[in-house]
């Protein structure tokens, strides 16, 4: 067979200008355009500032923004109010922010940054809570590497929170191109951005609001996540990657047999043909349709994952149709660029063209026939295996056009990848949302993916990647997803148990005591692992494990409040405890705990060999989640966690909607919820959907108020628009349980 072509073409990217000693400030050689105005967004003043090129026009059109261009005019979808932009008649922008461009190629940034401040958000980092005192690459890159000072990773969300005297500010530089964030690395009280781009920008300055509110404007630009499927809401099971069709029912079997429940079986690579998406094994899945017909026989779902990479083979229909068609990213010569992933030599569509997506979208009727129902999209930074990061991190050019892997279509005109490659990912993950929306326009789509870029929420939920079985990336594992919530991405969580690396039986329960409480909840493992599954080590662990997961199914009406709240203001799932305790200094510095909603103080443990921590509880009083004698907040407290507790605090005062124990989401609708309530005043909520389809968007939800005052319990009703089944409905207080209907 005649040996395939090699790209090298990211090789020579290398041959170019890194940063050698710390420059001063460069010449500024500005000479293109640039607007300034202002608006308010959600009451949050907003200055927007775009910049072009000599020889451009404008400022590229924006994939970041609801509207999907940079003139948006706000005011449809869920922003209520509109937005009218202003010229700008402002001298100064907060924190001395300058900007300037000192190459061709080349774009920097300038602000102060207060020795109090504390800095926040910029999507999936791996240096902590606060961001502070380190340089953040973002260019979107594929690599399991991450040791803390590890950077790139595979996501790139611009957007800077600034913490300073209590109030909060943002910075967001939309642009897909590589930015390099500074934040005080020098500890002059100062930070830069470098955006190594020949196109040009905007970028928004949010001033001077509260951490909700801060959010609730950056997602009333960048858009929200829809409320999710019920059951993705629910236990995912994956590997890397079950053999064959028989494995994975046993698999299916072994859950329900055991009673731990769970509602998705997540398909690997393996699936697949040699790695030819949108096609199954003919050996290992025969009667692939069957086999998820049967999986869903036993309320499981079925996710199956799709890389971006089509196989390069002539008898291969994906790869003719694209081809024929033109879809395929090509190098600057014109011809059609080659990079090796799982399948092998493979072409890449160029996902910043409609036609293109409307194509991808296409194609997932393959995986509707199928019954599938859920797609995971791998790979898509994009990554080519053995090659490393594409553009060296020291980089300060731009290589050109011709060296930068292949050329994408922009609304502008053709553009050298490195100019958009930080929205590859996101807008693969664009075509496989609308696809599923448009092939099953009554389901919300359940859509993941590891790359990303602003916005990317209104698309899908995201996983962190590669991380190892190790106590360090359990304990990261936080920080990590309190700033991709702060990054406006909700639906969020990393593989329970590690990916890479054996785990342990004890690591293993301790990560489902925290995974229980990721918005995204799923065991994965990579080849080399040892088996992971929640009775892979003993009937101790087993037990504990099912205990988390139970639990976490238990609170499934609170969770999908969660979201709701979500769809409503922005706020994260997981957040960190300044969200509701801004006044409280010592909150501001914890990263190892985090609320869960309002009323759920999650204090997980994350040490080997641990069985006590130390747990700082904010104001008020808090109860222990499983049971026990309440303890009072604003202070910090030993307490003491066995490997089958649920680490976590309930709020004094809140009332939280309890399903019973259900093993699958297919349960969830007919079973009788309890508002179990904690203390002697208590408000809480209840919603209530279809928790399927997109209804909810039409007034079709139930949401009452919930009281407890004076020995008894009320409801309020809000909203009367879905018709339920029947259920029953209870209360419960210090021991006192009785059933209770909610008023009409
Ligand atoms: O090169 O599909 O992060 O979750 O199991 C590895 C195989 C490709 C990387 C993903 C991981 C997935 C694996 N993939």
């Amino acid at each position: 067979m005649k040996q395939l072509e090699s790209p090298t073409d990211w090789l020579e990217a290398r041959k170019i200008k890194t940063r050698g000693r710390e420059e001063k400030r460069p010449e500024n050689v500005f000479a293109g355009g640039w607007t300034s105005d202002t608006t308010e967004v959600q009451g949050v003043p907003v200055t927007r500032i775009c910049a072009w090129p000599r020889g451009a026009e404008a400022a590229p059109v924006s994939f970041a923004l609801l509207e999907d261009t940079a003139t948006a005019q706000l005011g449809d979808g869920d922003v209520e109010e509109s937005l009218s932009w202003r010229k700008s008649v402002e001298e100064q922008l907060p924190f001395n922010l300058e900007w300037q461009q000192s190459s061709e190629c080349r774009w920097n940034f300038y602000f102060n940054l207060p020795a109090e401040a504390k800095c926040f958000g910029l999507g999936e980092r791996l240096s902590g809570f606060n961001l502070r005192g380190r340089v953040h690459t973002l260019f979107n890159y594929g690599d399991s590497t991450h040791v803390p000072n590890f950077d790139p990773m595979y996501k790139s969300i611009p957007f800077l929170i600034i913490r300073h005297q209590g109030r909060y500010h943002g910075i967001f530089l939309d642009s897909p191109a590589r930015q390099r964030w500074s934040l005080d690395v020098e500890l002059a009280e100062s930070a830069s951005v470098e955006l190594l781009s020949r196109r040009g920008w905007t970028l928004y300055m949010f001033s001077n609001a509260s951490l909700p509110d801060l959010l609730a404007a950056y997602t009333a630009l960048t858009g929200r996540s829809k409320l999710p499927p019920t059951w993705s809401l629910g236990h995912h099971q994956s590997r890397w990657s079950y053999p064959d069709d028989k494995t994975v029912l046993e698999v299916a079997q072994e859950f329900r047999a055991r009673k731990i429940p769970c509602d998705v079986i997540t398909l690997d690579i393996d699936y697949m043909d040699e790695y030819r998406v949108f096609t199954t094994s003919p050996e290992r899945f025969p009667n692939f349709r069957d086999t998820v017909a049967r999986l869903q026989d036993m309320n499981f779902r079925v996710v199956t994952i799709v890389d971006p990479g089509v196989k390069k083979d002539a008898k291969y229909f994906v790869y003719n149709d694209g081809r024929k068609h033109d879809y395929f990213c090509k190098k600057a010569d014109g011809k059609p660029f080659y990079g090796k992933v799982w399948p092998g030599q493979s072409v890449f569509p160029d996902f910043l063209r409609q036609d293109v997506r409307l194509w991808w979208a296409a194609l997932h009727g393959f995986f509707i026939e199928n019954g599938v129902n859920g797609i995971w999209n791998d790979m898509n930074e994009p990554c080519l295996l053995g090659q490393g990061c594409p553009l060296p991190l020291e980089a300060i050019e731009l290589p050109k056009e011709h060296h930068q892997l292949f050329i994408q279509h922009s609304p502008e005109g053709d553009v050298g990848h490195f100019e958009v490659r930080n929205l590859y990912g996101a807008q693969m993950s664009r075509a496989t949302y609308e696809g599923l929306r448009a092939l099953r326009p009554d389901e919300r789509p359940f859509v993941l993916t590891r790359s990303g870029y602003a916005g990317i929420q209104r698309y899908a939920a995201v996983w962190l990647g590669d991380n190892m079985s190790w106590w360090e990336h359990l304990a990261i594992s936080v920080p990590m997803l309190l700033n991709v919530g702060l990054s406006g991405v909700p639906f969020c969580g990393v593989d329970v148990g590690g990916f890479g690396d054996d785990c342990s039986p004890e690591l293993l329960a301790r990560w489902y005591a925290v995974g229980m409480f990721y918005p995204f909840f799923r065991n994965h493992c990579s080849k080399a692992g040892a088996e992971q599954e929640p009775w892979a080590f003993s009937p101790r662990v087993e037990d504990a494990i099912r205990h988390f997961v139970e639990t976490r199914y238990r609170l499934l009406p609170y969770i999908r409040a969660l979201f709701w709240e979500h769809v409503r203001t922005g706020a994260p799932v997981v957040r960190p405890m300044i969200w509701d305790y801004p006044e409280d200094h010592f909150a501001a510095e914890i990263d190892d705990q985090f609320l869960f909603g309002r009323d759920i103080l999650v204090t997980p443990v994350l040490k080997r060999g641990q069985t006590e921590r130390s747990v700082y509880l904010p104001e008020g009083l808090w109860h222990p989640f499983d049971g026990g004698k309440a303890l009072e907040g604003g202070r910090l407290h030993k307490v003491s966690f066995e490997l089958d507790d649920v680490p976590a605090f309930v709020r004094d005062g809140a009332i939280i909607p309890f399903v019973d124990q259900i093993q699958s989401t297919d349960e969830y609708e007919l079973t009788p919820i309890t508002f179990r309530i904690w203390g002697d005043k208590a408000i809480g909520l209840y919603l209530d959907d279809d928790g399927i389809s997109f209804e909810y968007e039409e007034d079709g939800y139930n949401e009452w108020l919930l009281r407890w005052e004076n020995g008894e319990f009320k409801s309020d009703l809000v909203n009367f628009g879905y018709i339920a089944p029947q259920r029953e409905y209870y209360f419960e207080h210090a021991g006192r349980k009785e059933r209770v209907s909610l008023s009409r």
